[in-house]
């Protein structure tokens, strides 16, 4: 049984949407299927209206969906620190908190919630405590694809809800209503979220040019620059519809964390980026491909490669070489549409090992109810 306990969760906006995107998610779940009690830190709350709408840009302190969510200034404003402290992605804790938790009298249980990485190292280094000054102790924790790690976030009614939603057609289609959109029968649906890449263009040429045709829908972003240079456009914004060929462009306003996956949910193949949409996409159960962000000295294909040899390790050999190869040409920059025809020719097993990998994933745990049990265990 858990214990009902009081948690702060700091996060830093260091830039995108990931931090504010994975600590939302986790205190909304805390809260609500959990009991316990969230107060989350956030740095920029500019950002954070973007996933939460009806965010107050100003407010020291606000209510949204069960979280006590803060506007954490660099002027400390003083709090008692709560039962559990997590520091997301090694933010920085203030001083004078971190010299209240070594005064208090009572148990706290500090941690640092990790990058997601499929690296192998993961499994041996997470939940490791570290000692800090004035005796406290600092526990790592990893998100991540195995057993031995602390999981991924999913929502215990998550699958269930994705599972109604894809049987039923009349969902798919009010959501696409919604954006005033329809999807014809045969027409394969896409989606894309990414950073600035070189690839797009090479991908909308073998989409555009196929005999099958397809919906590309594009949220507001980063990725938008070049699908107007290959429209031959200056921008494009919430709204616009283009067609070349086989293909149809809808850009879509950036949504709500609920709806974005509803928009996974409708899609044959999802192309995402950064940590929290690569996750969301994967629980969508639909083959993917993930633009990494992009880090110094290309130290990110070591990730990019260690998850694809855990994702692609149950697959045939040629599904699985087309896959790393769609992938790789996506991450480099180039050859895309060569990569994503030869990838179509296993669109059937790619989409079959998509379902398979999302239930080999809910056999792990989850984040939340990892964070739980380990913070009941270590009382
Ligand atoms: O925004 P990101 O690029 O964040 C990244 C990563 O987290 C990366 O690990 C980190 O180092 C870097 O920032 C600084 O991508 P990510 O992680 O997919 O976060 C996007 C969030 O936005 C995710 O919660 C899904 C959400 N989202 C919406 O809510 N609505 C939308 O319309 C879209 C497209 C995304």
């Amino acid at each position: 049984m858990s214990v009902k306990a009081s948690w702060d969760i700091f996060c830093v906006v260091v830039d995108n949407y990931g931090d504010i995107g994975v600590t939302w998610r986790l205190a909304r779940q805390l809260v609500a299927e959990h009991g316990q009690r969230v107060r989350l830190w956030v740095d920029d709350l500019d950002t954070f209206a973007r996933l939460c709408p009806g965010t107050s840009a100003t407010a020291s302190q606000q209510w949204h969906e069960g979280v006590d969510v803060r506007h954490w200034v660099p002027d400390w404003p003083g709090a008692e620190p709560a039962d559990v402290v997590i520091e997301a992605f090694a933010c920085q804790l203030p001083a004078p908190y971190i010299e209240a938790m070594a005064r208090s009298e009572r148990r706290i249980l500090w941690l640092n919630l990790e990058y997601l990485s499929a690296e192998d190292w993961v499994v041996g280094c997470h939940a490791l405590p570290s000692m800090q000054p004035d005796g406290l102790q600092k526990y790592f924790f990893f998100p991540g694809f195995e057993q031995g790690t602390g999981g991924l976030i999913r929502e215990g009614d998550l699958l269930a809800r994705r599972e109604t939603f894809q049987r039923d057609p009349k969902l798919r289609e009010a959501f696409l209503q919604g954006f005033g959109l329809s999807a014809q029968p045969g027409t394969r649906m896409l989606s894309l979220f990414a950073y600035e890449n070189c690839a797009v263009a090479g991908w909308l040429d073998a989409l555009a040019a196929d005999s099958q045709p397809s919906l590309l829908l594009v949220p507001e972003g980063r990725v938008l620059g070049d699908v107007a240079s290959w429209l031959g456009l200056d921008e494009l914004s919430a709204g616009d519809r283009h067609a070349r060929g086989a293909l149809q462009i809808a850009v879509l306003p950036f949504m709500t964390q609920n709806q974005y996956d509803m928009l996974l949910w409708c899609c044959d193949f999802n192309a995402v980026r950064g940590e929290e949409s690569f996750i969301r996409a994967q629980w969508a159960g639909r083959p993917l491909v993930w633009h990494i962000y992009p880090q110094e000295e290309e130290a990110h294909w070591d990730k990019l490669n260690a998850f694809l040899e855990l994702y692609l390790r149950d697959l045939g050999p040629a599904p699985a070489a087309a896959l790393k190869g769609f992938w790789h040409a996506w991450n480099a920059g180039e050859g895309s549409g060569a990569a994503w025809s030869a990838m179509l020719e296993y669109e059937a097993e790619l989409r079959a090992h998509a379902e398979r990998w999302t239930h080999k994933q809910v056999a792990n745990g989850d984040l939340a109810g990892k964070l739980v049990f380990f913070y009941t265990d270590w009382l």
